[in-house]
């Protein structure tokens, strides 16, 4: 009777708080939902390991005769050894694994498109080798849609990190060096992308735009940029 009106409020308020244009927990394509299984495995966990331990912790202070089957030692070897060892192998393999998938590891998914970013104070420039060796957007990345998307990463100054939160997780832009990240889209649309590592006093500002657009449209969209260029 209590509960259901204070469950009824808060839902809402902590569902809300997931969705979002820089929410990694509202993924819009498969690496973004690699990155939001891992996030949820680990708050299962968490939880589950917190309730054993209120439960443990309310069967120490009411039932005192509990625990004492097993000696001290036995239960710091339980729980300091039998616990943990399973559970952080097991995590570390399932986030090894998924890091591996987002770099791109294990697919036989072609890629679509190949498109390079750079990060510099304080603004992100982009470039699409693959429709012209001098097409280039700043601010807005152009992407197809549906399909994989090979992303070089650099920087002209100090070291960035390029992140979508809902398309994919970060990487470093280093200066005279190149990362690589996969990046997809399911549905054509708009994503936000910022810079995730600290820069300067322009970094809160160093934002972006990702437009995906339907896969036939895409070269079209391109050409119709670059055409514009010389008369702006
Ligand atoms: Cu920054």
């Amino acid at each position: 009777m209590f509960h259901r009106p204070i469950l009824a409020s808060v839902a809402p308020l902590i569902l809300a708080s997931c969705s979002g244009d820089l929410s990694a927990l509202d993924p819009a394509g498969p690496y973004a939902g690699a990155i939001a299984d891992l996030w949820w495995i680990m708050l299962a966990g968490a939880m589950a390991i917190l309730t054993l331990v209120i439960v443990l912790f309310g069967l120490v202070l009411f039932r005192p005769d509990f625990g004492r089957s097993l000696s001290a030692k036995g239960w710091m070897i339980a729980g300091g050894l039998f616990l943990p060892v399973p559970v952080l192998i097991a995590l570390m393999t399932y986030g090894m694994a998924q890091g591996e998938y987002l770099i791109g590891a294990w697919q036989n998914e072609p890629v679509m498109a190949r498109v390079e970013a750079r990060g510099a104070m304080w603004r992100w420039d982009f470039r699409y080798p693959d429709i012209g060796a001098d097409m280039s957007t700043t601010e807005t990345l152009h992407i197809p849609a549906g399909g994989v998307v090979e992303v070089r990463v650099t920087s002209a100054d100090v070291v960035h990190s390029f992140w979508i939160p809902r398309l994919a997780g970060k990487i470093d832009a280093v200066p005279g060096h190149e990362t690589v990240l996969r990046i997809k889209a399911d549905v054509p649309g708009r994503y936000a992308g910022i810079c995730a590592e600290y820069c300067g006093a322009g970094h809160a500002g160093m934002r972006f735009t990702v437009e995906a657009h339907a896969p036939e449209t895409y070269r079209q969209k391109l050409n119709a940029l670059t055409a514009e260029v010389p008369a702006s």
